[in-house]
């Protein structure tokens, strides 16, 4: 059986979970507590050189990084398809998994570092605005690529699965959509209601 390495709060690691499920595959979860740094333990960097979740064997190969991972599951387990299939969609898709990763995700990040061991009245303001600011800036461009379409890359893909573990983070870091972005909205409504999202949560 596949077995995940994996943290309930990381947003990387619910990433694979989520195209797991959406795959129908059944998956045994290992979890590696991040509080407890397990992921610099020396049996773990034989897994993950980099001692970070999420990693996944799939009877005993190998393979680490949240985007990477899912292009693999899409690769061996093609069905149901979970990427476009021509050239245009398949750089829409990756350009977006990009933008999450590099642009979207990072900003949350910081957050969730400076609001998890410091009390209210410590916390850097200025830092948590600039992060927020970052992510509504990654909206703006959300919202062109969502004109006229229900997700990302045409059909719901990689791409928009991508984006889904950050949701939960909005409502608890209380981070706006602006009201006009009312593609996002749309999209962020539509992809909470699938029954993945809710299966793997923690
Ligand atoms: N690019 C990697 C990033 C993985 C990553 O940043 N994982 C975080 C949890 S979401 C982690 O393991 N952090 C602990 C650490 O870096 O020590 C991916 O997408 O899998």
């Amino acid at each position: 059986m596949i077995k995940l390495y994996d943290f309930p709060l990381s947003t990387n690691a619910r990433k694979v979970r989520i195209a797991l499920i959406e795959k129908g595959l059944d998956f045994e979860r290992i979890q590696i507590d991040l509080g407890k740094k397990e992921q610099k333990n020396p049996d773990y960097l034989k897994i993950h050189p980099f001692g970070q979740v999420p990693a996944l064997d799939d009877e005993g190969f190998i393979v680490y990084d949240s985007t990477i991972i899912n292009e693999y599951l899409e690769d061996e387990y093609p069905e149901p398809p979970l990427f476009p299939k021509d050239s245009e969609g398949r750089a829409t898709a990756r350009l977006l998994e990009d933008l999450r990763d590099n642009y979207f995700n990072p900003p949350f990040v910081e957050i969730f570092r400076e609001t998890r061991s410091k009390p209210e009245g410590q916390r850097d303001l200025k830092l948590i605005e600039r992060a927020k600011a970052e992510i509504a800036k990654c909206f703006d461009r959300l919202e062109k690529e969502l004109e006229g379409k229900q997700y990302l890359a045409g059909s719901f893909s990689l791409a928009d699965i991508a984006y889904m573990p950050n949701f939960a983070a909005l409502e608890r870091f209380n981070i706006p959509v602006d009201p006009k972005h009312k593609n996002v909205l749309a999209w962020i409504a539509r992809l909470k209601a699938r029954p993945s999202y809710a299966a793997s949560a923690n």
